[in-house]
């Protein structure tokens, strides 16, 4: 059941699509069902507290640090460009204000509040749970278990999973906020990028390392370096001088360009983009009607004002440019939106610093510290004060609706995709977003860095995203930023195979890391098919867990939630129906333990076609897992079809399937398939039964 508190007069974000009877709260005694569970005080903004038990665990928040639990820790719903992401950091680029609490009673909070929120759950107070947030308008979603949701397992489409409370809580969210996004089938083929590919002779000679190699690969994202003077929408005369030939002679090879489109856009004479924008006022705007200034990649930019309807025909339609190019996915960058600095930061930032200079023969340390930080001006949130949106005509400033900005930028994209190519499938994904923004395209993780916590901060996040919606998500495979390992972009790899998104990228500046510049290709080549060969499971669990409000990656506490062990197993994840995953996430180790919630089937692979298989007792094991294998772990009464191996999507041979499981015992699984990227899919779209 879903209740919906409303709060003062909230700003419309469009997170939700289920229409909801609102329940308005003027006095406490009009949220009893809230207050069942909380201290509500609306004093000093808005918040609401409880104590927490020992055993309970709270779960959410989507692109958030640390584990699937989130006790322990605080967390800022505020979208934030931080490429650090250290334990300590409380704010990611998503704002996901999803929350559930799974104890002797369970139920999950939506705060549909686009300004920051702050979750604080056992920081300040280790059994307390605080989530509060400046103002005070604001809707209120508390979503309680279903009866059944307690009572014996029983079949459900997706999963075949009893429907523990946290699992319907979550299903209920997600049928509140609409259906996630289904990208083009392509686009779970590997993708490689880097930032830094200069001219079609770099994307060539990437082209030419995998096909040479026998690397299979599908897509080729372009960073901002494809751009001339980082200008949206512009394609660099010299380097690039026919996208159009690029990109079909490219596609003869089965492989699809992806380019960045960042939100700031560059402030240029003669630059139409500019020009348009500021002649129909698309720009945000500071207090006194002028287009707000923010230094980005570009130089001085301005931001399209994304919360502006017509703002957002006019950017979503400019991706037709490169659409008639032969473009058939992109990637939003830049959407918290980042601003290196503001021309109001930057005057502060000098008058701060001559100040400090006029001691400069013999600075104290608090000067000399003083005039280091001066400059550090960057994503600065005195900024957020200063510009304002056009939303249905209302002026409001940035600070109040910040973490709807990359929502929209996406939503433009793909409202804009709907009428450019109507029965097309396309490759949409964000950086920054809000819940709601799930509908319309995926997300990549951002800037992580070439760490092994990095690698188990994305397989515990995978859950969290999907219990907020984004389905197609990943994270920046080998690391983003510091120089890569042979061995933890294998490892990396060895999960990224089962993440939908699965793309290598890296920062300028780093090792390079794409598979081919490391020696032992057949490892990665093995590990790579091995993708391919799984990619008609991961599409038919993906569209199934999109259709169903479900998700993909299930942390182990949601099915198993009587057994306390698996409770606590974070390291691990159940994938769609079929398996369990347990990667190695830990350097100059030969296997790792596993915690087996009940009897399942241990299926390693040491090629992408060559398997061992061994029946395990439910509870600890130690399971071997070299550099170069895949081990999976495969449910009772369920099966894993595996296509033939291939070097793309376009290769994929759906007429022929190997079945791992248990044989002669009429298991079958319902494979769901279509063609791929038409949105016909009621029509297209079928199940076909495989059995063995
Ligand atoms: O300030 O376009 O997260 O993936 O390579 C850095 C350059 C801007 C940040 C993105 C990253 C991308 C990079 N961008």
């Amino acid at each position: 059941m879903i209740q919906k508190f409303r709060f003062g007069t909230p700003i419309k974000t469009d997170a939700t699509v289920a229409e909801l009877p609102v329940i308005p709260v003027t006095a406490a005694k009009d949220a009893a069902a809230l207050t069942k569970f909380f201290r509500l005080s609306l004093e000093n903004g808005f918040s609401l507290s409880l104590a927490m038990d020992d055993a309970d665990a709270v779960y959410g928040l989507g692109e958030a640090n640390r584990g699937i639990n989130k006790r322990g820790y605080k967390y800022v719903s505020c979208c934030t460009d931080d490429p650090n992401h250290t334990e300590d950091k409380v704010s990611l680029y998503g704002a996901h204000n999803f929350i559930m609490l799974i104890g002797q009673e369970s139920f999950g909070l939506f705060l549909d509040y686009p300004a920051d929120i702050c979750f604080d759950i056992g920081y300040t107070k280790q059994n307390e749970l605080t989530i509060s947030t400046d103002g005070t308008d604001l809707d209120v979603y508390l979503i309680t278990a279903e009866e059944s949701a307690t009572a014996a397992p029983s079949s459900r489409p997706a999963g075949n999973f009893a429907e523990s409370a946290a699992l319907s809580i979550v299903r209920q969210f997600r049928t509140l906020i609409g259906h996630s996004y289904i990208p083009p089938r392509w686009a779970f083929g590997y993708i490689q990028s880097r930032w830094g590919y200069m001219d079609e002779k770099d994307i060539r000679r990437v082209a030419k390392g995998y096909r040479d190699n026998h690397l299979p690969l599908d897509s080729i994202s372009m960073d901002i370096d494809y751009m001339e003077d980082y200008k949206d929408f512009t394609v660099h005369p010299e380097r690039f001088p026919d996208l159009a030939a690029l990109s079909a002679e490219m596609k003869e090879q089965g492989l699809h360009f992806v380019p960045i489109i960042d939100a700031g856009v560059k402030i240029e004479p003669g630059y139409d983009v500019y020009e348009d924008g500021v002649k129909n006022n698309y720009f945000c705007k500071r207090a006194d009607g002028t287009d707000f200034v923010a230094g980005v990649w570009p130089g001085k930019t301005h931001f399209p004002d994304f919360l502006n309807a017509d703002a957002r025909k006019w950017f979503g339609d400019l991706y037709k440019r490169l659409i008639d190019a032969g473009i058939e996915g992109f990637w939003n960058d830049m959407n918290e939106p980042a601003i290196f600095y503001s021309e109001e930061g930057m005057e502060d930032a000098i008058t701060k610093a001559s100040e400090l200079m006029k001691s400069k023969d013999n600075p104290d340390l608090n000067t000399f510290w003083g005039m280091r930080d001066v400059f550090n001006i960057s994503n600065d949130h005195a900024d957020y004060k200063r510009f304002y949106h056009n939303m249905d005509g209302n002026k409001i400033r940035h600070d109040k609706v910040h973490n709807l900005y990359g929502f929209n930028m996406t939503r433009a994209a793909a409202e804009s995709f709907d009428t450019i190519c109507p029965n097309k499938r396309l490759l949409l994904f964000s950086r920054s977003s809000y819940i709601g923004m799930h509908r319309f395209g995926g997300i990549w993780t951002g800037d992580n860095q070439s760490w092994w916590s990095h690698l188990l901060l994305n397989i515990k996040m995978m859950p969290s995203l999907n219990m907020c919606g984004f389905l197609y998500s990943g994270a920046d495979l080998g690391g983003f930023g510091s120089h890569t390992t042979r061995d933890l972009l294998l490892r990396w790899l060895a999960f990224g195979i089962f993440t939908p998104l699965m793309r290598n990228h890296a920062a300028l500046g780093t090792r390079e890391q794409e598979c081919y510049q490391f020696e032992g290709l057949d490892d990665f080549r093995e590990i790579l098919k091995l993708r391919y060969r799984l990619i008609p499971y991961l599409y038919s669990e993906f569209v199934k867990a999109a259709r169903n409000d479900a998700l993909l990656f299930t942390p182990l506490a949601f099915v198993f939630p009587q057994d306390k062990t698996a409770c606590e197993v974070e390291d691990q994840l159940l994938l769609g129906e079929s398996l369990m995953l347990a990667p190695v996430y830990q350097p100059n180790v030969s296997g790792r333990t596993v915690y087996l919630p009940e009897d399942m089937l241990f299926v390693k692979f040491t090629s992408a076609t060559e398997y061992s298989m061994e029946p395990m007792d439910a509870g600890w094991h130690y399971i071997g897992c070299a550099l170069n294998e895949v081990a999976l772990f495969l449910r009772k009464g369920h099966l894993l079809p595996l296509c033939p191996p291939c070097e793309c999507t376009k290769q994929l041979d759906y007429t022929s399937f190997e079945l791992i499981g248990e044989a002669g015992k009429g298991i079958s699984y319902e494979l769901y398939t279509d063609d791929g990227y038409t949105k016909n899919m009621e029509q297209e779209g079928k199940y076909v039964t495989l059995t063995l």
